[in-house]
C-alpha cells in the first residue's frame, strides 16, 4: 500500500505514449492497488498509470469516490489495455486533471462509447458509458497517449495554466 506521486503537467512523461501491457503479474497488481489508493487520496475519479511515472496502458475509474452511496454492482474499474469500439454523439463538460491541480477547462467529447478492456485476472470485457463515466473514460485513455484536457483549450488559456503549473511545480521542487 503506498500513495504515489501525481506528476503535474507540463512534465514530459505526461506528454508520452504509453506502452501496451504485455503481463499482468504482481508488480501490475500493486500498482494497479497504489493508484486506487492515490487517487482516492487526491479525491478524483479517475487516474492513469503515466499520471504516476508508469508508462503502462492502464487506468482506474471510480465515478463514485467520494459519494456516501454507490449504486450497487458499480466497483471501481481498471482497464488494461482499454480501447474504444464505439463512439457517438457529443458532450461538454468542465473537466479537472489530477496533474493540472486547480484548474478547470470546458472540453467536448462523445457523449456515449463502448469501450474494451482487460481486467487484473486477463478478462476480456466490455463497457458501455454515458455522462461522466464517458467523460472519465475518455480522460484517461487520452493520458495513455500523451494528450491532457489543456490540450482542447484556447492556447491562450492553456498558457496561463502553464505558467500557473510551473510556478506550482518550482514551489514544490523548493519545499520538498
Ligand atoms: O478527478 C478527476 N475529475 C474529473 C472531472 C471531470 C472530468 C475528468 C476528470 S478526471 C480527474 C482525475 C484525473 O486527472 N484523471 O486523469
Ligand atoms: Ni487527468
Amino acid at each position: 500500500m503506498a500513495i504515489l506521486d501525481i506528476l503535474i503537467w507540463p512534465d514530459p512523461r505526461l506528454l508520452e505514449v504509453s506502452q501496451p501491457v504485455t503481463e499482468i503479474d504482481d508488480d501490475l497488481r500493486q500498482l494497479a492497488s497504489d493508484m486506487l489508493e492515490t487517487m482516492y487520496d487526491a479525491d478524483g475519479v479517475g487516474l492513469a498509470a503515466p499520471q504516476v511515472g508508469i508508462r503502462k496502458r492502464m487506468v482506474i475509474v471510480d465515478i463514485h469516490a467520494g459519494a456516501d452511496e454507490r449504486p450497487s454492482g458499480e466497483k471501481p474499474l481498471v482497464l488494461i489495455n482499454p480501447e474504444f469500439t464505439h463512439k457517438e454523439g457529443a458532450l461538454s463538460w468542465e473537466e479537472g486533471c489530477l496533474s493540472v491541480p486547480g484548474e478547470l477547462g470546458e472540453v467536448t467529447r462523445s457523449a456515449k462509447v463502448t469501450m474494451k478492456y482487460m481486467d487484473l485476472e486477463g478478462q476480456e470485457h466490455v463497457v458501455e458509458a454515458d455522462g461522466l463515466k464517458a467523460v472519465a473514460l475518455q480522460h484517461e485513455c487520452d493520458h495513455l497517449d500523451g494528450k491532457l484536457f489543456v490540450d482542447y483549450l484556447s492556447r491562450l488559456k492553456r498558457n496561463v495554466i502553464r505558467r500557473r503549473m510551473n510556478k506550482l511545480r518550482a514551489e514544490r521542487a523548493a519545499g520538498a
